[in-house]
């Protein structure tokens, strides 16, 4: 009697193994790697390669990516599946269901996607992380040779790959450029789980791909393609998924995976789920559409400083790594040989101190921007540099690193992470054709990364640090056109004069507060005054000082202001543009930027309202400003005003955008 038993189960579970062995379906209702669970998934690295970070935590969760930068998580089954017929070639149809959840680093902002992704290779090697998802890199990609398919779950809007948005689902074939592409009615790095079913009925050559965040399939597929996908699909291919992070970082998470041939995949029960540490959700929907009210701006600040609070904390984690390699020490010789000995041919650029220099440095390879400063008092650089140590420890994905300096006699040599995509003023003035013109999308992020940025500077940090020089040529666009301010921290530098009795004042026309012109002081408020005649100049396409323009248009300020009272607005907008953008986006950063130039320091707001306006999306919600013409008021400072006019007509012919230093009396 035993006996029996013992052969009736063996044999059963021979079969089952024999089943299993055609690897045509597969369910994982969780990764668990505990021996706990009887079932065929006993151990989960006999069922799953894992390759770059990914890893199955305790709770049978799958993480691809943590939310460190430019990672790459691959997961595969561990045996490839048959997906054409051996005996007349002809492919399969196959159905997979699998439920995943992003997290990104900040609220809304991560990066960079997801792929569900059938492929000759169980690792994908050379891929990139960021914008290729660690799919392909920047050789193989669009090669048709590559037999890759991947269904996207993108975070980031990719322009080279044409992305339509940040936050889309698309079919790629041996290509990050999409075959075909949604947008997701869902938001993809909400931090909630997602389940998508993707099914490819070969006969009918038709690929279905639906999404929602519930346990069952909807009536209608988000996307349909029709494709054949023979050419891509090889007789054998592995399947799984990729996920990558670039400058923007998520957590990329899989709770559970169902694949079959030729039939429909078992839907997941989303609830069976345990449950992820919660993103940083955001407290400022209580405010949209709440009037202004004592009480609205209480919940604001608290809410604010909780999130301040939170950022703090989290930047300490950082910042304990990063201590280790923080800026450091380059030999002079170092530098010379990586920018070729100073060669004109690798200056990037020059004014705001110094020239700038493209460098390769020697050992890693890695580029950089060497910037030269020279300065006549060896105690300035002194100074200077025991100051560096603490600016270089600033770490924020809106600033341009400074990764180290050398000193030599009176020069100072900073170097900084290289920035392949130049400064915002080139893409605002430059009109050649290599340079394309921004769309206001893009503006806009430009002039949220500027102000997150300051926000760090003034209030994020341990300490206050002022920039006291924001200007559209020290905001740098990085790969992802991503604005980040560089040069924080150098004006400081030159201010300190030979001669105890005058101020020196640094910064650049059209930017400066005018209260600097005479207390000689440059304080957060200031800073501020400089955003807001950024902001306004992203917007117009106008420098904030425009000596070619007509007299009563000289200063963008004043005309703006003159164009947003008669209810203009929209023709200040940079006509290039071709009235491409979004009105309340327009309204909302013409407002903050009128009230950041307020020529009063205490009437301008400080870089954690503006940051709170933006947030909050709703123009209504900036404060009014008092009425114009602002110039013409009580306000203006009259000695400002002279300056103004005696500078543009003696020394305005090397162009508005250089930074100028003079002395005041105090
Ligand atoms: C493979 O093709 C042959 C001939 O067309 C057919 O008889 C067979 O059923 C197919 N096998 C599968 C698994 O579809
Ligand atoms: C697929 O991968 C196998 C094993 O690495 C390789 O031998 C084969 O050439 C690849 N096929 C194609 C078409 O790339
Ligand atoms: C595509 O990849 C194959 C194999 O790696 C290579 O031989 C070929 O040159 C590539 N084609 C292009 C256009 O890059
Ligand atoms: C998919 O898109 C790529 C790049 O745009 C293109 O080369 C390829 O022909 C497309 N494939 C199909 C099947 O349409
Ligand atoms: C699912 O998404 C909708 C928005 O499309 C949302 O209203 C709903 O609360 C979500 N449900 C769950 C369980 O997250
Ligand atoms: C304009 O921007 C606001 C806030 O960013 C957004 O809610 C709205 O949908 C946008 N409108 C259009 C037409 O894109
Ligand atoms: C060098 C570099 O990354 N250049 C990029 C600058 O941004 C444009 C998009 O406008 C990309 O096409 C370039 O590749």
């Amino acid at each position: 009697m035993e006996k029996t038993f013992c052969i009736f189960f063996l044999s059963f579970s021979s079969l089952l193994l024999s089943a299993l062995s055609q690897h045509d379906e597969f369910q994982f209702s969780s990764f668990n790697s505990g021996s706990s669970n009887s079932n065929s998934n006993s151990n989960i690295n006999d069922k799953v390669i894992l390759s770059g970070i990914a890893e199955v935590d305790d709770g049978g969760i799958l993480r691809l990516t943590h939310d460190t930068r430019r990672l790459i998580g691959h997961a595969f089954y561990h045996v490839p599946i048959r997906f054409k017929n051996s005996t007349d070639g002809s492919l399969f149809s196959f159905s997979t269901a699998f439920a995943f959840a992003i997290v990104p680093a900040y609220p809304k902002l991560g990066g960079h996607g997801l792929a569900f992704t059938i492929a000759n290779s169980s690792s994908l090697p050379g891929a990139f992380p960021s914008e290729y998802l660690g799919l392909l890199n920047g050789k193989n990609i669009g090669n048709a040779s590559n037999h890759l398919f991947a269904v996207e779950l993108d975070t980031v809007q990719t322009f080279v790959f044409g992305d339509i948005n940040d936050n889309h689902v698309g079919v790629d074939l041996n290509n990050l450029v999409s075959n075909k592409s949604v947008a997701s009615p869902l938001d993809l790095q909400s931090g909630d789980t997602i389940q998508v079913w993707i099914d490819y009925d070969s006969a009918r050559k038709v690929l279905d791909v639906w999404l929602a965040n519930t346990s069952t399939k909807p009536a209608n597929p988000l996307l349909t393609y029709a494709v054949d996908l023979s050419p891509i699909l090889l007789n054998e291919m592995y399947v799984g998924f990729s996920a990558s992070t670039g400058l923007l970082a998520s957590s990329h998470y899989l709770f559970g995976w169902n694949f079959k041939m030729n039939g429909v995949a078992k839907s997941l029960d989303l609830s069976s789920f345990p449950s992820l540490p919660k993103p940083k959700k955001k407290n400022y929907a209580l405010l949209i559409a709440a009037p202004v009210s004592a009480l609205v701006f209480l919940i604001a600040g608290l809410a604010t400083a909780s999130y301040i609070i939170y950022k703090i904390k989290t930047a300490d984690v950082i910042e304990d790594w990063e201590l280790v390699t923080g800026p450091h020490r380059f030999s002079y010789k170092e530098l010379k040989y990586a920018t070729r000995g100073f060669r004109e041919k690798e200056l990037l650029g020059q004014g705001g101190f110094g020239k700038v220099f493209r460098g390769v440095l020697p050992v890693t390879k890695e580029e950089v921007a060497v910037k030269r400063v020279s300065h006549e008092s060896k105690q300035g650089l002194r100074e200077f540099v025991a100051e560096i140590a603490s600016i270089g420890r600033l770490r924020h994905r809106n600033l341009v690193r400074l990764q180290g300096w050398c000193r030599r006699r009176a020069n100072l040599l900073l170097v900084y992470d290289y920035m392949p995509n130049g400064s915002l003023d080139k893409y605002l003035y430059s009109g050649d054709a290599t340079t394309p013109l921004l769309p206001w999308p893009i503006r806009f992020r430009v002039i949220r990364s500027v102000a997150a940025a300051l926000l760090y500077l003034h209030e994020e940090w341990e300490n206050v640090v002022l920039h006291r020089d924001v200007k559209a040529s020290n905001v740098l666009l990085d790969g992802e056109l991503n604005g980040r301010l560089g040069d924080f921290g150098l004006a400081k530098l030159y201010e300190r004069g030979a001669n105890p009795s005058t101020t020196r004042v640094v910064g650049t026309l059209g930017y400066l507060a005018p209260e600097l012109t005479r207390t000689g002081k440059a304080t957060t408020a200031s800073d501020v005054f400089a955003f807001g005649a950024l902001v306004l100049e992203v917007i117009c396409g106008r420098r904030p000082i425009e000596p070619k323009a007509q007299p009563e248009e000289l200063v963008l300020v004043d005309f703006v202001w003159e164009k947003l009272a008669a209810g203009q607005w929209r023709e200040a907008v940079d006509h290039r543009l071709a009235g491409e953008f979004n009105d309340s986006e327009v309204e909302l950063a013409f407002r903050v930027g009128l009230l950041c130039s307020h020529p009063s320091p205490a009437a301008r707001p400080a870089m954690r309202d503006v940051a709170r306006f933006f947030d909050d999306g709703d123009p209504s919600g900036v404060p009014e400003l008092p009425s114009p013409p602002l110039a013409g008021g009580d306000f203006y400072e009259v000695e400002f005003e002279e300056f103004v006019h005696s500078y543009l007509s003696t020394s305005f012919e090397k162009g508005s955008s250089d930074t100028i230093v003079f002395s005041t009396a105090v």
